[in-house]
């Protein structure tokens, strides 16, 4: 039997020039299925605000019946998605592109979808359902696949805008009943003062063997920033987020040269171009990490060009829901440099409700690994036909 590739196949190996060769099996369809749950405690920051995970659900399909999945969150104060665009953007762009190949080759399927510019998320998605896929295929994790390193990760918590007292009662919820001791607390606010209480009432209450970094998403100015690091010189940060915008260029340098701490990007370093030009402008000396806008492949390549320019890595969080933070975690966990800080990886806990047919779970502060095929995790059916909206 000859297929349109001209190779004979036989019982799944294909034979070129008296060579076999394993025939891959093709993908067949690329659906992108929007869902709506409500957050029970919606998270507010200097960028915006969510309280309704309205993502969309990408399954890659082959003819073989393996489905692979993963999730895009839409993020339009930070990439300009929302769910209509990351939708129309895998019906009419994406999926059109990827049919006919194979999960296997995702750097023709790069190629291909770099045509288009932007769409970050709906990208990384396609780029992570197509590696379950081929986890799926092969009957092996994604962790595994992508290096396999640690069995779990420390877990850090964002905690939103709120008053002192509030931020203090959920860290210490957190603590005392998931055992974390990592938190990034989000900043950015005016007067700088709502922010600066926050973090001081939360050392003062949670003590020092937690810790502490802060997020600005772009929230202040440089002398702002600069000034609420001379406030809080005292607690004990362990690391900074984007506290001012990185296109105030000059400001944003002179910010980072004085800054005592590591100085990381993450919205200004979204695709491994934008985290060569930061690095190396001096504009951020470490790096978040976020599989739902890298996906699986380019996340490698950022953590190896970090590796390579000798900076530090953190495993961010895109207010990911449950299969978002299981990417998160097979990534994280599967490299040494990934795994070293505690991941940001425990904000699905705010939300209502979930699709997958097992819960997720934290415990002594830690997240294990998920060792099924692929991602290892599944949909359940009845969730997603109640939460889907396009029906
Ligand atoms: C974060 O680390 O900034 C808030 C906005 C966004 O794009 O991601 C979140 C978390
Ligand atoms: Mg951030």
């Amino acid at each position: 039997m000859t297929d349109s590739t001209g190779l004979s196949s036989t019982h799944g190996l294909a034979e070129a020039g008296g060579v076999f060769r394993v025939a891959l099996p093709r993908i067949v369809s690329v659906t992108a299925i929007p869902y709506e749950i409500p957050y029970a405690k919606p998270l507010h920051f200097a960028s915006g605000s969510i309280d309704i995970a309205d993502n969309v659900l990408v399954q890659v399909t082959t003819e073989d019946g393996v489905v692979g999945i993963a999730e895009a969150p839409p993020r339009p104060y930070t990439y300009g998605e929302t769910q209509e665009s990351i939708v129309t953007a895998i019906d009419k762009l994406f999926a059109p592109a990827v049919v006919g190949l194979t999960p296997f080759d995702r750097e023709q399927a790069r190629e291909r979808v770099e045509r288009t510019v932007g769409n970050l998320t709906a990208k990384a998605a396609l780029d992570m359902a197509m590696w379950d896929a081929v986890g799926k295929t092969l009957g092996t994790s994604v962790h595994t696949l992508m290096g396999g390193y640690a069995d779990s990760l420390r877990v850090s918590h964002m905690l939103g805008f709120d008053p002192p007292q509030a931020v203090v009662e959920q860290a210490i919820a957190l603590r005392d009943v998931l055992g974390i001791t990592s938190f990034k607390v989000k900043v950015g606010q005016r007067p700088i003062k709502l922010d600066v209480d926050v973090c001081i009432a939360v050392r003062d209450a949670l003590g020092d063997d937690v810790e502490i970094y802060i997020d600005g998403n772009r929230g202040w100015t440089a002398s702002e920033s600069a000034e609420a690091l001379h406030r809080l010189r005292d607690i004990g940060l362990s690391r900074v987020e984007e506290l001012c915008p990185a296109d105030d260029v000059l400001g944003r340098r002179w910010l980072v040269s004085q800054c005592p701490v590591p100085f990381v990007a993450d919205e200004s370093a979204a695709t491994p171009a934008d985290v060569t030009r930061e690095i190396l402008s001096g504009a951020a000396n470490a790096i978040s990490i976020k599989t739902a806008r890298t996906g699986f492949s380019d996340s490698l390549r950022v953590a190896n060009l970090a590796e390579g320019l000798g900076v530090e890595v953190v495993i961010g969080n895109q207010i990911d829901a449950h299969i978002g933070t299981v990417c998160s975690l097979a990534f994280g966990a599967s490299r040494r440099s990934t795994s070293r800080h505690a991941a940001e990886l425990s904000n699905y806990l705010d939300m209502a409700d979930h699709l997958l047919t097992e819960p997720l779970a934290i415990e002594g502060g830690r997240m294990e690994v998920i060792e099924g095929p692929g991602l290892g995790i599944q949909i359940d059916p009845d969730k997603l036909a109640h939460y889907r909206t396009d029906r």
